[in-house]
């Protein structure tokens, strides 16, 4: 991969490129991500590009990291929440021909997982973001910026859906109808979402975004949870948002990318250490409501995330990176599929919600 990498950003942080090992690193769709090696010091670092069509004003990551970093510092100043490093300038990100950078500290002896294996993985995931919520209950969420607007809002993306199906070329139609006709027929969790979201015991909380196994790092020894990562969407949203993309990526041994539909499964094992995990910070917290609501948040994420597969294959890929034309439509067959295995085991995850409540 060309590394496409400015030696006025290393030269903001005080590295140069000669003195600096530098390796892309993480799997993300969305921003660049490198690690930097230099030679003259222990530690490493991640050096980060935003991605700018996704993230329009990169400044309300920061002034939100900022927030959060100092509330917790305050309060639960044992607690590793990774924030941004100053550049020689004091400024949290490096605006540098165009684009903008930010650096983090890496944190050593620690592993992110591409696919999490064992189910004490995800109850150690879980509990990290649980943890983050639970210490952030109090927190005024109202003090934080949306970093991209309405990201995880189910009315938008049906939206955004049914104006691409209008404008979509008629080919993409055929190929896609039967993922069209999964997308309509489970409107419905739009409807049962909207009969709740008013309600004052479904509160307004501090939301991750993005809880998928990359985004914690573990001991790489123990495999206990050390702290959470990608902090980027950290902002205002409903409880639904964290648990539910766990459960999205958490439950099936195989990605969204995986093609072949039969392996698309969820492993009860790992949604019960999943559920505990979460469970064991956020049960205190959580009201009747939310209670109610967690295998929900399953549904309403999965169905989302297909959505907005299916959307940007009908836009002609345009937000998700492919590998070919039609990978998107893939990944929302694999999201619909996972959708459909959610309900046809809904019992017995119910029942595992139950004995753990
Ligand atoms: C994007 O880039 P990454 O993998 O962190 C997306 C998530 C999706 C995910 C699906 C800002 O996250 O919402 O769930 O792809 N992030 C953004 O792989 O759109
Ligand atoms: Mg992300």
């Amino acid at each position: 991969m060309e590394l496409n990498l400015d030696s006025e950003v290393l030269k903001a942080y005080g590295f140069t490129k000669v003195n600096t090992i530098i390796t892309p690193i993480g799997t993300g769709l969305i921003n660049r991500t490198y690690l930097l090696s230099p030679v003259s010091e222990e530690n490493k670092f991640i050096l980060q590009n935003i991605n700018t069509s996704v993230f329009k004003h990169p400044q309300n990551i920061a002034s939100n990291l900022k927030l959060i970093a100092n509330y917790l510092a305050t309060k639960y100043p044992a607690y590793l929440f990774i924030k941004p490093i100053s550049t020689f300038g004091g400024e949290e990100m490096a605006f540098i021909n165009g684009e903008y950078w930010r650096l983090l500290p890496y944190i050593s002896h620690t592993v992110s997982l591409e696919v999490l294996n064992e189910p004490q993985q995800a109850y150690e995931a879980a509990r990290q973001f649980g943890k983050l919520s639970r210490l952030l209950a109090d927190f005024d969420t109202n003090t934080l910026q949306e970093t991209i607007p309405k990201f995880h809002d189910l009315s938008l993306r049906v939206d955004q859906f049914e104006n691409a199906l209008k404008l979509a070329p008629t080919e993409l139609k055929i190929i896609a109808k039967q993922q069209i006709e999964d997308a309509t027929s489970q409107k419905h969790l739009l409807d049962y979402f909207n009969s709740f979201s008013h309600r004052e015991d479904f509160p307004d909380r501090v939301m991750h975004h993005d809880t998928k196994i990359s985004n914690v790092l573990l001991d790489a020894k123990t495999f206990k949870g050390v702290c959470v990562i990608d902090l980027d969407t950290i902002m205002q949203g409903k409880f639904i948002s964290d648990l539910g993309d766990m459960m999205r990526t958490y439950l099936c041994a195989f990605s969204e990318n995986e093609t072949d539909l039969s392996k698309i499964n969820i492993r009860l094992p790992h949604f019960e250490a999943m559920i505990k995990g979460y469970l064991s910070e956020m049960k205190s917290i959580l009201t009747e409501t939310e209670k109610k609501l967690i295998l929900f948040s399953g549904k309403y994420i999965i169905y989302m995330q297909a959505l907005r597969f299916l959307t940007d294959f009908l836009n002609g890929n345009t937000y998700y990176p492919i590998n070919y034309p039609t990978q998107n439509l893939d990944r929302a067959k694999n999201q619909f599929k996972l959708l459909h295995e959610l309900s046809v085991n809904e019992k017995e995850l119910q029942d595992i919600i139950e004995s753990n409540l």
